[in-house]
């Protein structure tokens, strides 16, 4: 039988997923990313300095990776780095934005796919916030309008936690977590300017100063955030996996991995990262080096004029929606399909040689839990991955902060060319983000986004070879063919964007 699961909900923008089902296994799947958007030809003829905000707007959620993706873009082109203030400015707004994204991920989209969120009408305790949600509950359910208590009810049916103190303790997290989320953009706010699109991201660095008081409010929200990281996000996702161990091993792509590196260490962009870049196929050690060169975007089931694998020098956009099935095109590195995203980082900083930190404290969760590096392609993996990620992120933030040098410049000097071009990688939460922008006459020639969810909601290349997300769908086993409680546990384990995925 054929279902659409569409349009999938707790994720952001227009996805549906076309499912075939056999004997309760799904044996065909195709992810449509179902709106045009067209940022690459909005930015077209315009001054570069506009690209940096435009490409903001591509997405409300992850807005600092492209703000910063393009000012690296457009560092290289202008042929300038920034000063070391203004590169921990820019990684600090960055970080910042990552704990909220996971947070946001893991508590308001994908843990009610677990959580018996109904648990809440037993609830007889003292808790002014669970009060308040389980009457808000109730008094929709008595004037028959389930419909309206979104997002929690209605629901697809399923096997949910049925131990009552866990789902409400959970519940109660998903409270906290909005709170914590809250205080996460507000940090990035401190030296972006504001939430969700920061004013402050420039070409060289930060138009924010590195002022004492600024960094003292910096520290002390981090702190918070970090606290509830550890006391209360991680113990969640453990708790989650405790009781749904299958999923260790659901869900799990069929392509390799793809990192763009995260958070340069040094003022040069281009220098070691915290999170370092590269290629590891699938289930071999086997590593590459990232380079920009070997992605092609290829357009054989997207809605656009014909093309083969083109470069991102050459790559067109000349929208056709008599064409295929989906508006995302098909990226690919070196002709394979990569997933992107905390898991994929995980697993190429593990096989990074300089990466010792990030293995040892990735290889100390593998061991207490029994898993293969591997295992972390899996709707747990990917969830585990977020927040081993949010672990070693705050704690970064927190040493970079220490190393700020108030007073010190936070913004280099630059000199548009009349013509130039610049590559601009980073990791935005959802993954590997690429900007491609080329100069002639000092605007804009060619302006490229390759960006994490069209690489993991990527439709069937040319070559007939499904998407990560496809590929992680096809061969599994659903309870109820209709409804596929499953199917989304494993979609929002990739946190897809579609607004960000078309552009
Ligand atoms: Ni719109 Fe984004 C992230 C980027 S994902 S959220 O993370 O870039 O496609």
């Amino acid at each position: 039988m054929k279902v659409e699961l569409g349009p999938v909900t707790r994720l952001e923008g227009h996805l549906n997923v076309k499912t075939t089902v056999e004997n309760k296994v799904i044996v065909d799947a195709k992810c449509e990313g179902e709106m045009f958007r067209g940022f690459e030809r909005i930015l077209q003829g315009r001054h570069p300095l506009d690209a940096q905000q435009i490409t903001q707007r591509i997405c409300g959620i992850c807005p600092y990776a492209h703000g910063l993706a393009s000012s690296y873009a457009q560092e290289e082109a202008y042929r300038i780095t920034a000063p070391a203030n203004g590169r921990i400015l820019q990684n600090l707004i960055q970080g910042a934005n990552h704990l909220y994204d996971y947070l946001l991920n893991f508590y308001q989209l994908s843990a009610i796919d677990f959580i018996d969120v109904t648990a809440i009408l037993k609830y007889t305790g003292k808790d002014r916030d669970l009060i308040h949600l389980r009457d808000w509950v109730k008094a929709k359910l008595a004037n028959g309008k389930a419909h309206a208590a979104a997002p929690f009810l209605p629901r697809l049916s399923g096997d949910y936690v049925e131990n009552t103190d866990i789902n409400i303790g959970a519940l109660k997290n998903y409270l906290v977590a909005l709170d914590i989320q809250r205080k996460s953009n507000q940090a990035s706010a401190i030296f972006g300017g504001k939430f969700p699109h920061a004013t402050s991201i420039f070409p060289g660095g930060c138009t924010q100063e590195a002022r004492i008081d600024l960094i003292l409010a910096y520290k002390a929200l981090i702190e918070e955030v970090r606290a509830f990281i550890l006391d209360t996000y991680l113990p969640d996702i453990m708790a989650i996996a405790s009781l749904y161990p299958a999923y260790w091993n659901i869900g799990a792509s069929k392509g390799g991995f793809l990192s763009a590196g995260l958070f340069p260490l040094g003022a040069d962009q281009d220098g070691k990262r915290l999170f370092s870049s590269g290629y590891v196929a699938n289930q071999t050690a086997a590593t590459a080096p990232f380079d920009c060169n070997a992605i092609t975007e290829e357009t054989a089931h997207s809605r656009y004029a014909p093309h083969g694998p083109e470069k991102l020098a050459a790559g067109t956009l000349v929208p056709d929606p008599s064409r295929g099935y989906s508006w995302i095109k098909a990226p690919r590195y070196a002709g394979q399909v990569a997933e992107v995203g905390p898991a994929a980082r995980l697993i190429v900083s593990y096989h990074h040689p300089e990466d010792q930190r990030v293995r040892g404290v990735v290889d100390g969760y593998l061991k207490k839990l029994n898993l293969t590096i591997f295992q972390l392609n899996s709707v747990l993996g990917r969830h585990l991955s977020r927040g081993i990620s949010a672990t070693l992120i705050a704690d970064y933030l927190l040493e970079a902060c220490e190393q700020l040098t108030p007073g010190q410049p936070t913004m280099a000097a630059h000199k548009i060319p009349a013509t130039g071009e610049g590559f601009g990688l980073t990791e935005a939460s959802r993954g590997a983000l690429l900007h491609y922008l080329r100069l002639r006459n000092g605007v804009i020639e060619k302006y490229e986004c390759v960006v994490p969810t069209t690489w993991n909601c990527s439709p069937r290349d040319g070559k007939e070879v499904p998407g990560p997300l496809e590929s992680a769908l096809i061969g599994l086993h659903v309870a109820s063919p209709e409804e596929q409680l499953e199917s989304l546990r494993v979609i929002h384990s990739f946190d897809p964007c579609l607004a960000c995925a078309v552009h």
